[in-house]
């Protein structure tokens, strides 16, 4: 019930996730997604600790990449970027835990793959930068934004973490 209200109120106000229920929202692009990689992306969530709140594979709508990369409108790879986002299906996810947004960006590595090292995933799995595999938001507020982007609040799913006693003090 908590967390059903507190999915609501991120939902509308744009806030209220903190501590070990801070959210995030991962990705992973077309890229990722034909080379068999959203498995293996999964797999370093799952087994860093954070929790699953949500799940799905679809294509995204250029409306919706447009307004996903609002920040980057100027740029010249900027119609290049939405044209390889919407090329085909990504898996949008939302992933819970203490500091998400900030260890999954270590996870991701660099924006450029070259600049990534190796044992994060664009380090292992990317070349180059228009090709990079994967997806996380770069600070609390851009995760809360882009959750109420491409996530209804029934898609977001409150459920009990059996493990969670042994990932938090
Ligand atoms: P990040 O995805 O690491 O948050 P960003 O928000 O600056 O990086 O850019 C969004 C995406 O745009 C990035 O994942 C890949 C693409 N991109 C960024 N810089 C680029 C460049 N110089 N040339 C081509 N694509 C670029
Ligand atoms: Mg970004």
């Amino acid at each position: 019930m908590i967390c059903l209200v507190l999915t609501i109120f991120a939902n509308i106000f744009q806030t209220g996730w903190t501590g070990p229920n801070e959210r995030t929202f991962i990705a992973v692009k077309p890229d990722g997604v034909q080379r068999r990689l959203v498995g293996e992306i999964i797999r370093r969530f799952e087994k860093k600790g954070y929790k699953l709140v949500g799940l799905k594979l679809l294509q995204a709508s250029e409306d919706l990449l447009r307004e996903h990369y609002w920040e980057l409108r100027g740029k010249p790879f900027f119609s290049g970027l939405i044209r390889y986002m919407s090329s085909g299906p990504v898996v949008a996810m939302v992933w819970q835990g203490l500091d998400v947004v900030k260890m999954s960006r270590k996870m991701l590595g660099e924006t450029n793959p070259r600049d990534s090292p190796p044992g994060t995933i664009r380090g292992d799995y990317g070349v180059e930068v228009g090709r990079n595999v994967v997806h996380g938001s770069d600070s609390v507020a851009s995760a809360q934004r882009e959750i109420a982007l491409w996530f209804r609040l029934n898609e977001l799913h409150c459920w009990e973490d059996s493990s969670s006693h042994w990932l938090y003090a």
